[in-house]
């Protein structure tokens, strides 16, 4: 083939558990790469998001991690995975198997996720291996293991398609699963009978397609699922026929929901009586019902009922397994479910095997012809993280994931990363918060392949087992994460079980321990595809698991029964909701997720000027009656804090929020805020079956942060450290975008100035009464940084002042129209972006509306808008006329000047 032609790979998006298909073309005469759905692929048929269709945005090797260090010195391969076998050993010779830990992430691929697992719990002997699903997913496995046996997803994405009612239950499936979504919306758009609920206390952009929006109080959701199943038994919903014979405990659990009448539910739930009973009365009509949750259901202190909860009601009507019906746990991260499948959480073995059955042991350590194998649960994660406080961890390895930032009680895992005494870290940009402590003495960075360079499998939402395939070199000295381990486990001796060659001699032998001994039921088979060759693996296309030896049809699990308990039938498990907790007064519930446009701690989406125009600063979403009782206004900071942590924000006034709850986004982290992490105040307390933390409910006080003055700058480079109490940093087109503030008066900005870009600017105005100043530095007719400071939020248009780092100055007129921070009156200010694929923004759209678009398709036809991917669709639907009930200030006004100029 001609090496210097287009080449087109087909790979799969590295974000959401939706696992779209991607096609990659690189242009190696451009040395460029253009991104595009993949139309082949059953997830998205061609479809992706903002965050997908931006990837190729993602993919500089400015801040990647390059070369090994040890104690934060450039080091060999050789030494680094030298040093963490020699400190592993060790701990192990000294203290035992326990003292050694690895924390690992359902963004790594099955491959390498698969020799981690084997070398924890099948060579070191301990299970001290768990992962961020354990923040994500463990409510959800726990749920399923307790309703069904085993772990198992029943739900494909064309059920949603094909369901007459759709419950979205702690679920922002717009904004997290878009393209799922998509595929809802246009369902929905086919067939009109079909309803959507949404569940969740806050009204987000998944409302915009709701018949129903439930804003429940938080975590009432075991007690409206009592209800519901309680109102279903009453009223002739239950299908006896299938209770009776593939189910036990039906009569336990409807006794646990007997205290669930509508009233005392809808009184619980803060729900109006006839919005619950419309819900109620849907459920009862509709046999096409799926129920599909996330986080709002998971991340709690009651996450293993809410998701038994929701299983009892689709187990009592015999709702689960046939086309348009069943509870549907829609996973997060790209491989969440891959990780489950080789037994990467701490109480979990591979292959779906259980930990706890001594039979399942024997079979994998036969399989494996291991030395030992772990016999008791190993630490899950919140537990792992205190025991190195209690000095019981001596050595432990992270992987491809941010504990520093993602982690409940985030300063006390932050000690804890400071003070094990081994810790070594992989991951593949040189800069997160966690990071930082692979520099102490003795400890380890390794730089890792990202998805662009590396080749494995990952597992979607619906048990889809997609190919990852990499199309660009590795970068430095950055390895596959399998290659690192086996080249530690085979320094610490373990070397003819760890000799994989490629990521097709480890699938193959997953392959095969999953149909190994049939004769030990399980779910999860895909014994069809033991034995892969490496050609085979390198065309495999998507499949669905399970996938036996012996057929060659995917089955549909338990629409005729055949659960995994002894006895083949599902329990149901009775659920007892507690009464709502009692809030101090002057706190607020403290709830926390995600926003569109970016991914987890930022170290991807956060250097995508596109993805950062929609949400370019940490905020905290308040109900506006709220915010006038504690005197907040609009696009002014907050401080939110506890006895654990207090951080500062932009505060982001919304009727879409409850009274007494405020929300802020899991993003922003020491690398783009100045003081923004909020799990630093997320409580670590975690749900008693899975151990999975209530990430979604705290305690904290709200109050304005007094600033004795705001600034925001434009800059052609990036910023070096901001010493104010308040600053956040995002690319843009052309640099970077800031937004600072400190409550230390300042007497001469042009000071600041230099602290900021290290140079002086060209100063247009110091008003000394107002407090206002702003300053520009142009060389060769292009503006290099433009700085605005004001007593109050300053009141600049954002996206105006981005445009101009971009564009010539061209006069005399436009270095005073920059320098008085407003756009001349024939250039209208588009404002912040909602429409990340054309580069829209919220003003424009607003204008299409005024000059008479009433819908999507005309909102599109006037400015493009919502005409690509369609992720900003349902922030457009909220803007048209019909939803002025709802509207509200939408969170992507946050990068919006407050108050016009
Ligand atoms: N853009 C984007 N997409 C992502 C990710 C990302 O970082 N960015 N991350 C991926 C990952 S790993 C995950 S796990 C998923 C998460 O996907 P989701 O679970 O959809 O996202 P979250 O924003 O965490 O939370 C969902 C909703 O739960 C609601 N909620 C809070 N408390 C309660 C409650 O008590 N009851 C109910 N019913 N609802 C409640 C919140 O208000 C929130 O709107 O997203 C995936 N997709
Ligand atoms: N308050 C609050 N906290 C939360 C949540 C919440 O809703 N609220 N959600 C929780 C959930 S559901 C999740 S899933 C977690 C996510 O939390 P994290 O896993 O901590 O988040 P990421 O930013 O995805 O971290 C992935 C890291 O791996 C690196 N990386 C990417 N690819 C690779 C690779 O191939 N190899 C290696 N070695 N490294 C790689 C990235 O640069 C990044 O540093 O956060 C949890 N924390
Ligand atoms: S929905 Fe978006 S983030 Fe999720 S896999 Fe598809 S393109 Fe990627
Ligand atoms: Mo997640």
């Amino acid at each position: 083939m001609d090496a210097l032609a287009n080449k087109t790979t087909r790979t799969t998006c590295p974000y959401c558990g939706v696992g779209c298909g991607v096609k990659a073309t690189v242009d190696p005469l451009a040395g460029s790469v253009e991104i595009a759905g993949d139309e082949a692929h059953p997830a998205n048929a061609g479809r992706l998001c903002s965050k997908g269709a931006q990837l190729a945005e993602t993919l500089g090797l400015d801040n990647r991690l390059l070369y090994p260090t040890l104690g934060g010195e450039r080091t060999s391969w050789d030494a680094a995975t030298g040093r963490i076998a020699e400190a592993f050993s060790a701990a192990i010779a000294e203290h035992g198997p326990d003292s050694v830990a690895m924390y690992v992430s359902g963004q790594l691929m099955t491959e390498d996720y698969y020799v981690a697992n084997k070398l924890m719990k099948g060579y070191v002997g301990s299970a001290n291996i768990d992962t961020n699903s354990r923040l994500c997913m463990a409510s959800s496995v726990a749920g399923h293991k307790r309703a069904f046996g085993t772990d198992t997803v029943p739900g494909t994405y064309e059920d949603l398609e094909r369901a007459d009612l759709v419950v979205l239950t702690g679920s922002n499936l717009a904004w997290c699963h878009p393209v799922l979504f998509q595929r809802l919306v246009a369902a929905k758009q086919q067939r009109p009978h079909m309803k959507v609920v949404v569940i969740d206390p806050r009204r987000t952009p998944t409302a915009e397609i709701a018949d129903l929006h439930l804003p429940l109080q938080p975590d009432s959701d075991v007690a409206l699922f009592s209800g519901l199943l309680r109102f279903l038994s009453r009223l002739g919903g239950a299908d006896r026929a299938y209770t009776a014979e593939h189910t036990q405990g039906v009569i336990d659990a409807l006794d646990a929901a007997e205290p669930w009448t509508l009233e005392q539910t809808a009184k619980r739930c803060g729900l109006p009586l006839t919005d619950l009973a419309q819900f109620y009365d849907w459920a009862l009509a509709t046999d096409r019902t799926v129920t599909v949750y996330s986080q709002g259901v998971n991340q709690s202190s009651s996450g293993s009922d809410k998701v038994n909860a929701i299983i009892n009601t689709h187990l009592l009507t015999g709702r689960i397994g046939q086309p348009g019906m069943g509870p549907f746990s829609v996973t997060g991260q790209p491989n969440a479910m891959g990780g489950r499948e080789v037994g990467g959480l701490a109480n979990m073995l591979a292959g779906h095997l259980e930990l706890a059955n001594p039979e399942h042991r024997a079979l994998v350590q036969t399989f494996w012809d291991s030395p030992t194998i772990a016999d008791t649960p190993g630490l899950k994660a919140v537990d792992l993280f205190e025991a190195i406080h209690a000095g019981t961890i001596k050595a432990l390895w992270v992987m491809a994931t941010n504990p520093s930032v993602s982690l409940p009680d985030a300063a006390r895992v932050n000690e804890a990363l400071a003070t094990v005494p081994f810790l070594a870290v992989s991951d593949i940009v040189s800069t997160t918060d966690t990071l930082r402590h692979a520099a102490r003495p003795g400890c380890v960075a390794l730089p890792a392949t990202g998805w662009v360079e590396k080749d494995g499998t990952v597992t979607n939402s619906e048990r889809m087992i997609s190919r990852q395939r990499g199309f660009l070199p590795a970068p430095g000295e950055a390895r596959h994460d399998w290659q690192a381990i086996c080249d530690v486990a085979t320094k610490m001796g373990f070397g003819d079980a760890f000799a994989f060659d490629s990521p097709a001699s480890v699938f193959a032998e997953h392959a095969a321990l999953s149909g190994y001994k049939p004769e030990v039921r399980r779910d999860f088979d895909i014994s069809g595809r033991a034995g892969l060759s490496q050609v085979a693996y390198e065309s495999m296309p998507p499949f669905r698991w399970p996938l036996r030896a012996d057929s060659t049809q995917t089955e549909r699990f338990f629409a005729g029964g055949g659960f995994f308990h002894a006895d083949r039938k599902a329990r149901f498990v009775p659920t007892h909701a507690a009464d709502a907790p009692q809030r101090p007064a002057g706190t607020f519930t403290l709830n926390t997720g995600r926003v569109r446009d970016q991914w987890h701690t930022m170290t991807r989406t956060g250097r995508s000027a596109t993805l950062s125009a929609h949400m370019g600063e940490p905020y905290c979403e308040i109900h506006p009656a709220d915010a006038v009782d504690l005197g907040v206004t609009a696009a002014s900071l907050v401080t939110v804090s506890n006895g654990r942590g207090r951080i500062i924000v932009r505060a982001l006034i919304s009727a879409g929020q409850q009274r007494g709850s405020v929300f802020v986004p899991m993003h922003w982290n020491d690398q783009t805020a100045a003081n923004a992490r909020v799990d630093t105040l997320a409580a670590p307390e975690t749900d008693p079956t899975s151990g999975q933390p209530a990430l979604k409910f705290s305690t904290v006080k709200v109050q304005p942060a007094a600033m004795a003055w705001h600034g925001f700058a434009v800059v052609r480079d990036a910023p070096g450290a901001l010493p104010f109490a308040y600053w956040s940093v995002a690319p843009c087109a052309g640099g970077y975008a800031i937004e600072m503030a400190d409550t230390e008066p300042c007497d001469d900005y042009a000071e600041l100035v230099r602290q900021i870009i290290g140079a002086d600017g060209v100063m247009g105005v110091q008003d000394r009464a107002s407090g206002d100043a702003r300053f520009l530095v142009s060389a060769d007719e292009s503006v290099q940084a433009a700085l605005f400071f004001a007593r109050d939020p300053v009141a600049v248009s954002r996206r105006w002042a981005i445009e101009k780092l971009s564009q010539p100055l061209a006069d005399a007129a436009a270095k005073v129209a920059l320098l008085a921070g407003r756009p001349p009156a024939d250039q209208p200010d588009q404002g912040p972006i909602v429409c990340a694929c054309f580069a829209v923004g919220r003003n424009t759209i607003a204008a299409a509306i005024t000059d008479g678009a009433t819908s999507l398709d005309a909102v599109g036809a006037a400015c493009q808008a919502g005409t690509n991917c369609g992720s900003c669709r349902s922030e457009i639907a909220a803007m048209l006329p019909q939803d002025t009930e709802h509207e509200t200030e939408k969170p992507q006004e946050v990068r919006h000047a407050p108050q016009a100029v």
